[in-house]
């Protein structure tokens, strides 16, 4: 049985490593003229020409060389594609690889890689690089990452849209989100995980963390409730900022999340390219982790800590068991939540009640990014896997966890452990947040 289940193992890493190259040209050789590919669209952002070429380096670092034994096929390019070396603003001044260079580089290591696969030792015990797949997992989610991040460059891009136009049409089953609020009680639950193998080191190990009763939203704040924060004067009053806050408040002028402008007495929003009135129900994007904080307050309430979230989205309170997606084990659908770049916009709060969770929250996964109070840092037992510069080299540096995927993250690339960390001031991530608060004990 244990040779069927590799096989069967090797055609889905195959597929899937096939599926997420087809969505990498899709957003970039197939979407955009060379010019465009090249160019800097924002100082926060890589050219996608960089994306597109880094993606393949990955790949050839970890799949023909690390995880076959191969020969590095161009080892002279790695500098080039080294994040750390190069910071994203100046990644446009290297001498990277064109577009159609990319291309050929990043189909030549494919080749390899499909080759080496065939003979994979998959079901290879103890914690190797290639035990249950791992490595292969992890190459594959690092794409998907990066085909997220070149949705934020498409969004910041000027000039035509590139990208299909999708109207807002409610999922079938949504109905308003009721209650709005849920109560957890007070307990201890499995938070991270041991076992899974697609999970990233930060995810690891499972331990058991006992939190005292609070509530939860049920679905994350929406754009109209943020149309209220701001006519209440909320961007203006410092009584509901914290020091650090308000410092990027004023210091950036920002008054309401990016992409949104004013137009009399209505709000408007640019997505990718497309001007529209800003839709009330979908859940508040593109603000930073200063402004979700500062709503949650004059809110009277507050951002979970990932702790609270992971609880809400996986934990039965019925069983006691944590569960890997807030519906249960089964692998994430187009009725559990808007992942994958389907709708290419978040869907209205009270939306896929089929996703919800055991405690009664909704929409956990998909939609937008969650800030949480947390900062990145490792689990208790942590151990940098398969390398420091993933996770480890950000603990303890400011960045704050964001919890639950967006529209745009892939399903192999979301799961109630699944951490995502950034600064507190981005907002041109697919970020949003839903509020908590302490509960009275009972
Ligand atoms: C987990 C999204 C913060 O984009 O910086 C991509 C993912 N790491 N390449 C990032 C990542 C290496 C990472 N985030
Ligand atoms: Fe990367």
């Amino acid at each position: 049985p244990a040779t069927a289940d590799v096989g069967q193992a090797r055609e889905r890493i195959a597929a899937e490593l096939g599926r997420v190259r087809e969505r990498s040209l899709g957003l970039t050789v197939e979407s955009l003229e060379e010019s465009e590919l090249v160019a800097q669209h924002s100082p926060l952002m890589s050219p996608l020409v960089w994306d597109l070429a880094h993606v393949g380096n990955y790949e050839e670092q970890w799949l023909v060389r690390a995880a076959a034994g191969q020969d590095a096929l161009r080892p002279d390019i790695d500098i080039l594609y080294d994040a750390f070396e190069n910071p994203r603003s100046a990644r446009v001044e290297l001498p990277l690889l064109t577009p159609t260079e990319a291309q050929e580089y990043n189909a030549r290591v494919r080749s390899r890689v499909l080759d080496s696969l065939e003979r994979a030792p998959l079901d290879e015990g103890g914690a190797g690089l290639l035990d249950g797949g791992f490595v292969y997992h992890m190459v594959i989610q690092h794409e998907h990452q990066h085909d997220e991040t070149m949705l934020a460059t498409h969004q910041l891009r000027r000039g035509d849209p590139a990208l299909p136009g999708v109207a807002a049409q409610p999922p079938a089953g949504t109905s308003p989100p009721d209650p709005s609020e849920i109560r957890i009680e007070a307990g201890p639950f499995t938070m991270g995980t041991t076992a899974d193998p697609w999970a990233y080191d930060n995810e690891r190990p499972a331990h058991t963390v006992d939190l005292p009763a609070y509530w939860i939203d049920s679905h994350a704040v929406t754009n109209a409730a943020h149309m209220d924060f701001i006519a209440d004067g909320g961007y203006d009053d410092p009584r509901w900022w914290s020091e650090e806050g308000w410092e990027w408040r004023t210091r950036s002028g920002k008054r309401a999340p990016a992409f949104w402008h004013r137009d009399g007495e209505r709000w408007l929003r640019r997505r990718f390219g497309r001007v529209e009135p800003v839709p009330p129900e979908e859940p508040v994007q593109h603000v930073c982790f200063h402004e979700a904080e500062a709503h949650a307050r004059w809110a009277g309430k507050r951002l979970p800590t990932e702790a609270e979230w992971e609880k809400a989205a996986r934990y039965d309170p019925r069983t006691g068991v944590s569960h890997r997606f807030p519906w249960g084990g089964r692998e994430p659908g187009p009725e559990h939540a808007n992942l994958d770049q389907r709708l290419l916009r978040p869907a209205p709060a009270g939306a896929f009640p089929s996703g919800g969770a055991p405690t009664g929250v909704r929409q956990m996964l998909g939609d937008v990014w969650e800030w949480t109070s947390t900062e990145f840092a490792g689990y208790p037992g942590f151990r940098a896997f398969p390398y420091p510069e993933y996770s480890e080299v950000f603990f303890g540096q400011g960045y704050r966890v964001l919890r639950g995927g967006s529209w745009a993250t892939h399903p192999t690339a979301v799961r109630c452990t699944f951490r995502n960390w950034d600064h507190p001031i981005r907002r041109q991530i697919f970020s949003g947040f839903r509020c908590a608060r302490d509960a009275e004990p009972v």
